[in-house]
């Protein structure tokens, strides 16, 4: 049943592009096709729902099962209950995004028995951004997210983007601001969007010289890197940024089939690694987000979604050693603390910290929220992260910040692993 409705999403897909694509670059079926089905078994009906994995399925054409739909209905529900809860501006973003991929109204969300506008609040929440960076020189979040706020707006033609886009225009140019990979990725398809509805001639050419430089930047990345751009996470994004601007880098080739090896390569697990990454194995990018064809309405058989059945390893793992310390030498009363931990090999990191709270309850406390890439750690001796601070507990080895959460970071023999309040 699984495989069919897997089979059947991949002929949609390959379908649409066939037929619409513009890019050139598109990855080897296989490798579209796994990365689909390992999305498509992400979706569970006890976890909260996903926007991007739905912006996901429905950018490679990915939108006639069972699970689609009941994953955008929850992402209905979910938008309204947070609505009255409070939301940040880039979780609005992406449930706007989700929406306008599955061809629904942003301004008329409908469930649990109300009916909200995500576009005012989304237009609300971006003004609140715009006058933190006006106020502070930083947004109220991240300007990753006001990058998908951007972005968002800009798709619904509403009020704020073209000012945003100047912003962010100045930031990715700034060799000050430093930015991440994927945020810089996001920024570009944000201003791809707004150069696309602009006829002012100098918002024009500041688009172009910051889509120019940010791109070039990218492939030299990519050239320095073997393929990846930034890290193997970060490619994603990185590469939907390439798909949607190739005219900004031309004359310069992309190296696109490079890049599709590295993440064959790579044995994506976690489905926003994957949401991320999938749309540009197919030449689309969230750009296209609102310009899909939903016309067909025909359901594909049902999959259930019965849990993975568990393979009960019977062996013990040898155990190893791994070095903890915490340290905060930023607020309030400074502390740090070491312990080593025995966890069987192949333990995530997550596993290391419960160890040492077992081990030593009163200096190792800990605590975790659930989000889209999986438990992030909040709080640690009682010190908790603060959005309005912009601080979080930051995982560092060897100096090298890691590149993965507590949730999926492996620790190797003898590696010691530092948490240190930091900011950002
Ligand atoms: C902004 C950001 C942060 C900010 C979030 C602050 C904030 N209040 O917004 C800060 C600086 C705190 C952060 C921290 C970390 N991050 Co970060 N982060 C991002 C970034 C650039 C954007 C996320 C975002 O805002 N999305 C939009 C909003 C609307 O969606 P959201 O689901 O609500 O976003 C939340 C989650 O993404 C969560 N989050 C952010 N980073 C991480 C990392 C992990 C492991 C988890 C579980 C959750 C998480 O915080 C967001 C806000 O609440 C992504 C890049 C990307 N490609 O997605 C990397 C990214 C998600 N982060 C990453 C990493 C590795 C980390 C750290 C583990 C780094 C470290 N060595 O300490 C830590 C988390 C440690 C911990 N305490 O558990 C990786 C994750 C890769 C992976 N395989 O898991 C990414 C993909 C960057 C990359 N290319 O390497 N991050």
């Amino acid at each position: 049943m699984k495989m069919l409705s897997v089979a059947f999403s991949i002929g949609v897909l390959l379908a649409l592009a066939s037929g619409t694509a513009t890019n050139s670059c598109v990855a080897p079926q296989h490798l579209v096709s796994k990365m689909l089905q390992r999305l498509e078994e992400s979706i569970k009906r006890d976890e909260p729902p996903n926007p991007s994995v739905l912006l996901a399925m429905n950018l490679v054409g990915a939108t006639n099962s069972y699970n689609h739909k009941w994953l955008l209905q929850k992402i209905q529900e979910e938008a309204v209950r947070r609505a009255q809860q409070g939301v940040t501006s880039g979780e609005v973003a992406l449930d706007v995004l989700a929406l306008l991929s599955s061809c629904q109204n942003p301004q008329h969300v409908q469930a649990l028995g109300h009916t909200i506008n995500l576009l005012s609040i989304l237009q609300q929440k971006m003004d609140e951004e715009m006058a933190s960076l006006e106020l502070d020189g930083v947004p109220k979040t991240t300007l990753f997210s006001v990058s998908l706020d951007t972005l968002s707006l800009c798709l619904v033609r509403m009020g704020g983007y073209q000012e945003a886009s100047v912003v962010l225009a100045k930031q990715v140019l700034n060799p000050e601001s430093h930015l991440s990979v994927d945020t810089r990725a996001v920024a570009v398809l944000a201003l791809r969007c707004t150069y696309g509805r602009t006829e002012l001639g100098d918002l024009q050419d500041l688009l172009r010289e910051a889509m120019s430089t940010v791109t070039n930047d990218l492939l030299d990345e990519q050239e320095k890197g073997d393929g990846v751009i930034g890290n193997i996470y970060s490619t994603g994004l990185a590469l939907q940024a390439l798909v949607a601007t190739e005219k900004f880098y031309a004359p310069r080739k992309w190296d696109c089939a490079q890049a599709f090896s590295v993440v064959a390569r790579h044995d994506y697990q976690l489905p926003m690694a994957i949401a991320q990454v999938l749309p540009a194995l197919v030449g689309r990018s969230y750009l296209e987000a609102a310009d899909l064809d939903c016309s067909s309405t025909s359901m594909s058989p049902s999959f259930p979604l019965s849990p993975k059945l568990g393979t009960t390893k019977v062996h013990q793992p040898t155990p190893i050693t791994v070095r903890y310390s915490i340290i905060n030498k930023l607020q309030g009363k400074h502390f740090s603390y070491s312990i080593t931990v025995e966890v069987p090999q192949g333990s995530t990191l997550l596993k290391v910290l419960q160890a040492a709270e077992e081990k030593e309850p009163h200096e190792f406390s800990f605590q975790m929220e659930q989000t889209s890439w999986g438990l992030m750690v909040v709080s640690i001796h009682g010190l908790t992260a603060n959005a309005d601070d912009r601080t979080y507990w930051q995982f560092l080895s060897g100096g090298d910040a890691l590149q993965e959460g507590v949730g999926t970071y492996k620790p190797w023999d003898g590696e010691h692993i530092q948490a240190v309040f930091s900011t950002y």
